[in-house]
C-alpha cells in the first residue's frame, strides 16, 4: 500500500524565508514527512506547469530562482499563459492539492486579515472556506489581525481546531488569548472530526492549529512591539498587497536578530511531523471503512 501524501506549500520557500534556510527547511520538511510514514508532495509552479511533488533538483531550482512569482489561486492561469515559475501560497496549494486528491496539507501560518488602512484579506481564507482538506498550521501569522481572522473563519464555516490546546496559537507565541472552536488531542481524533465534517456535506477545510514547541516560542509581550514597528515601516514605505507579508516576515527576522526566523523554522518542522501523522491516521481509518 502506498504511503499517504502530505501537501507542502512553496511560497514559504520562495518568499517567506531567506536563503539558504529556505532550501534547508524545504528538504527538512520533506524528510520529516517521510520519517513519519507519509510521502511529501511539495507543490509549486515550474515554467507555467502546476507540479505536485518536486525532485531534489527542482526544489533547489525553486529555492534559488530569481524572478520567482507568488502564486495564489487567481494566478494559475496567468502563470500558465506566461510560463511563470513560482511558489504557491496556502490558497494556491489548497487548489492544487485538492485536484491531486490529497487530503492533508502542512504549512507554517495561514494568511488572514491584515491590520492596514486598506482592505487586505488573504486569499488563503476564501480557499479554506471552499476546499475540503485538513490544514496543519501554527495559527495565523501574528503580523495579522487575529480576532478579525478568526471571525472570518467562523463566518466561512471553517472549524478551527486547537491541537493539544484550548487557544488559537499566535504563530511565534503559543497563546493568543483567543478561543478555538474545538480542542483535539490526537491525529485519530482529527481524522474522525474531518470525516464527520465532510460527511455532513461541508466543503470547508479543517484547520488544525498546533502551537510551536515551548522552547522555540517568543512571548507575545516581546514580539508585539516589533510587529508594531514592522507594520509602521510597511505603511511608511507604502508596501501593500502581495509584498506585504514577505516584507513583514523579513523585517521581523532583522528586528529580532534572527529569533523570529528560528521560531518560524521550528513551527514549520513541527507541522510537517503532525501532518504526516494525520495522513497516516487518515489512511488507516479509510481502510477500516470507506469515507
Ligand atoms: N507560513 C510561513 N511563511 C510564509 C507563509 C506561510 O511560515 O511565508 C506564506 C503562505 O504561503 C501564505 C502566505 O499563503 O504567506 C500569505 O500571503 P498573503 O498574506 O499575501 O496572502
Ligand atoms: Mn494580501
Amino acid at each position: 500500500m502506498n504511503s499517504p501524501a502530505v501537501a507542502l506549500e512553496s511560497t514559504v520557500i520562495t518568499h517567506g524565508l531567506p536563503r539558504p534556510q529556505n532550501l534547508q527547511l524545504a528538504r527538512e520538511m520533506e524528510r520529516l514527512v517521510r520519517e513519519n510514514g507519509a510521502t511529501p508532495a511539495t507543490i509549486a509552479v515550474l515554467d507555467g506547469q502546476i507540479r505536485v511533488g518536486l525532485t531534489e533538483a527542482e526544489l533547489e531550482r525553486l529555492a534559488n530562482a530569481t524572478n520567482v512569482h507568488k502564486i495564489s489561486r487567481r494566478d494559475f492561469a496567468a502563470a500558465a499563459t506566461k510560463q511563470w515559475t513560482g511558489g504557491t501560497t496556502v490558497a494556491g496549494t489548497l487548489f492544487a492539492a485538492r485536484r491531486a486528491g490529497i487530503r492533508v496539507f502542512a504549512t507554517g501560518g495561514i494568511g488572514g486579515v491584515h491590520e492596514v488602512a486598506t482592505l487586505d484579506i488573504s486569499a488563503d481564507l476564501q480557499a479554506l472556506a471552499d476546499t475540503p482538506l485538513i490544514v496543519v498550521c501554527a495559527g495565523a501569522k501574528a503580523i495579522l489581525d487575529l480576532p478579525a481572522t478568526l471571525e472570518y473563519l467562523e463566518t466561512m464555516a471553517v472549524p478551527v481546531i486547537g491541537y493539544e490546546t484550548d487557544e488559537f496559537p499566535a504563530f511565534y507565541s503559543r497563546q493568543s488569548g483567543l478561543p478555538v472552536s474545538a480542542r483535539l488531542d490526537s491525529p485519530e481524533e482529527v481524522v474522525r472530526l474531518a470525516k464527520t465534517h465532510w460527511g455532513l456535506g461541508m466543503q470547508s477545510a479543517v484547520l488544525v492549529c498546533q502551537p510551536l514547541p515551548p522552547e522555540d516560542e517568543i512571548p507575545a509581550a516581546k514580539i508585539l512591539p516589533f510587529i508594531e514597528q514592522a507594520r509602521r515601516e510597511a505603511a511608511e514605505k507604502g508596501i501593500h498587497g502581495q509584498p506585504l507579508t514577505p516584507f513583514l516576515l523579513a523585517r521581523l527576522a532583522e528586528l529580532t536578530g534572527g529569533e523570529s526566523l528560528r521560531a518560524n523554522l521550528a513551527l514549520l518542522k513541527n507541522n510537517a511531523r503532525l501532518g504526516a501523522q494525520i495522513a497516516v491516521a487518515w489512511q488507516a481509518a479509510s481502510k477500516e471503512k470507506p469515507a
